[in-house]
């Protein structure tokens, strides 16, 4: 489903009453990339929401539900943001709790977004929010949303936001030539979701006073870099290629620690695949990429996930137990994503267009 938007309120009104009272403002975001916590940022930045009142959120039920349950307990009329958060079939019943609860004390829900959204999650929660913006997008990634519509129009010094919305668009489209800034960012969050995740917040604060280029973030990255080098040399002797009747080309690659792009290119430059499906058994996370032959959501919702069409996720079913250091746990794991892809993509006519390239 493409792009999508709702609206039934006079978003400048909410815009007003959260610079006036930002203890009711809360963001939901995503919390494994820059576009998610660059949204937050922006939105920290702007409104100077409580540092606390930022909740970081993955794909797994199990963190959706911690965090909404936060939302949840404060009983009070509330706005809450969502950004770079798109929805799986198998967590609306989840948001629709939320909503329910949103209608009960009073509260306006914003959600910017830009993964594919299937008519289900339109019909249930979509057309329930009060200001939606949703859908694979081709154009804009999740903190861009955010700066066009809650900032630009709003507020007068609009540098800040330009600036994290331009980085969050060349990480989250995965465009060439990032910078050492960049790259440090994207290191930095990869290392922390792995490692510290109560730190997120810390680098929030940072990033939300505009010190991109903080000695913090440094760090975090040099520390990627150093873990990243024994990871690659994991992710290279356990990758696993299948070439179907088709001619597409599956690539399945294992390790614990690499940020998802980079390993996609890895187990890319190694197999030639179309498309690259990267597991990190330590997270349960299934990342991939593909080329415009091959639609990434086709396997991601299948394996319970969701996504674009040239870039999309899962994760491991919990029963299966995952460990890089058990080569059979990985190769019957390997074996069952390449016989899946075979049966999704075997049959598809190979057609070529051009599609949302963005995570
Ligand atoms: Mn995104």
């Amino acid at each position: 489903m493409k792009t999508f938007r709702y609206t039934n309120l006079d978003i400048s009104k909410v815009i007003e009453e959260s610079i006036e009272n930002p203890s009711k403002v809360y963001n939901i975001t995503h919390i494994a990339d820059f576009d998610g916590i660059g949204s937050a940022s922006i939105i920290r930045h702007y409104f100077k929401i409580p540092i606390q009142n930022i909740l970081f959120c993955d794909y797994t039920p199990e963190k959706i539900k911690e965090v909404l349950d936060i939302v949840k307990s404060d009983n009070k009329s509330k706005i809450i943001i969502l950004s770079d958060l798109g929805i799986d079939e198998k967590t609306i019943p989840l948001f629709t709790d939320l909503i329910n609860h949103l209608k009960a004390t009073n509260s306006k829900i914003i959600w910017l977004d830009h993964h594919n959204w299937t008519d289900k999650a339109i019909n249930d929660i979509g057309r329930r929010c009060d200001y939606i913006i949703g859908g694979d997008n081709g154009k804009y990634c999740g903190a861009e949303l955010v700066y066009q519509n809650l900032i630009i129009s709003y507020f007068k010094d609009t540098n800040l936001g330009e600036k994290l919305s331009n980085i969050a668009h060349k990480t989250d489209f995965n465009l060439p030539n990032k910078g050492e800034t960049i790259n440090n960012l994207i290191e930095a969050i990869t290392y922390i979701n792995n490692h510290h995740l109560n730190d997120l917040s810390k680098l929030v604060e940072v990033i939300s006073e505009g010190n991109i280029d903080s000695d913090r973030i440094k760090d975090y990255a040099n520390q990627y870099i150093i873990e990243e080098k024994d990871s690659i040399i994991t992710l290279k002797k356990n990758i696993f290629k299948k070439q179907l009747s088709n001619k597409i080309i599956v690539g399945v690659g294992f390790a614990n620690f690499i940020e998802s792009n980079k390993a996609a290119s890895i187990i890319k430059d190694t197999t030639n695949c179309d498309i690259s499906i990267f597991i990190g058994p330590k997270e349960n996370k299934i990342s991939i990429r593909s080329n415009d032959k091959v639609n990434s959501i086709e396997i991601a919702s299948i394996l319970g996930g969701n996504g674009h069409e040239r870039a999309a996720g899962a994760s491991v079913d919990k029963k299966v137990k995952l460990n890089i250091k058990n080569p059979e746990s990985i190769h019957s794991y390997a074996n069952y994503i390449l016989k899946l892809s075979e049966k999704i993509y075997e049959n598809k006519r190979v057609t070529k267009n051009e599609k949302s390239k963005s995570i």
